[in-house]
């Protein structure tokens, strides 16, 4: 006898607004919750005191079942930046060490970056339509540089779990700026 929640079912998806319903969990990470991930602390204490701005929420809704469950999320990050560099997410590793995961751009450009603990380095860039395997144990940051709102779905495994530790610690080794008018990517004097 199957369980009613070994049945399949299927989340409406809106692609403009970058939300789906229903909705089981919902994350807003304004400034405060990130604030010594970004570079220039001046900056960052200036826009704190007046206020923070929201840099990115996100969604998901996990699909449980009796035997394995997996999790669909989306990400919604302004456009904008601190000081000089753009608005990313925090970014993390996933806690087992066998845990891929799939993102999916779609709306907005940036890069999503990838790195392992080992410190190797690769930044891929991001249009609508791109989509992205990250294979386990390597951590993972979304970071927009357009102007507008950049959305992207995830697709994991429930039990892949969230390790924020070595990336508040050590970053990634690039950060995403802009200078004169150009992004571009600067090393994280963190790894020289
Ligand atoms: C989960 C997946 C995403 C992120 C989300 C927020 O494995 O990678 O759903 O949780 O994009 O990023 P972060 O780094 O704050 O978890
Ligand atoms: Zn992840």
């Amino acid at each position: 006898m199957l369980e009613d929640q070994d049945y399949p079912k299927s989340i409406q998806f809106e692609v403009q607004t970058g939300q789906f319903r229903p909705l089981l969990d919902h994350t807003v990470r304004r400034l405060q919750d990130m604030a010594g991930m970004f570079a220039d602390q001046v900056a960052v204490k200036r826009e704190l005191e007046r206020g923070g701005r929201v840099i990115y929420e996100f969604d998901s809704h996990p699909f449980k079942t009796s035997h394995s469950d997996m999790v669909l999320g989306v990400t919604r990050i302004n456009p904008g930046k601190v000081g000089d560099e753009f608005f990313m997410t925090k970014g993390h590793i996933h806690e087992r060490d066998d845990q891929p995961e799939i993102y999916h751009c779609v709306q907005g450009e940036g890069y999503l970056l990838l790195q392992t603990m080992g410190g190797e380095f690769q930044a891929e860039r991001w249009t609508p339509g791109t989509i992205s395997h990250i294979p386990p144990m390597w951590a993972h940051r979304v970071v927009n540089t357009g102007d507008r709102l950049l959305i992207f779905l995830a697709v994991f495994h429930l039990s892949a779990g969230h390790d924020y530790r070595p990336i508040e610690e050590k970053g990634f080794r690039k950060r995403v700026i802009e200078r004169n008018g150009q992004v571009i990517f600067i090393p994280d004097n963190r790894w020289t």
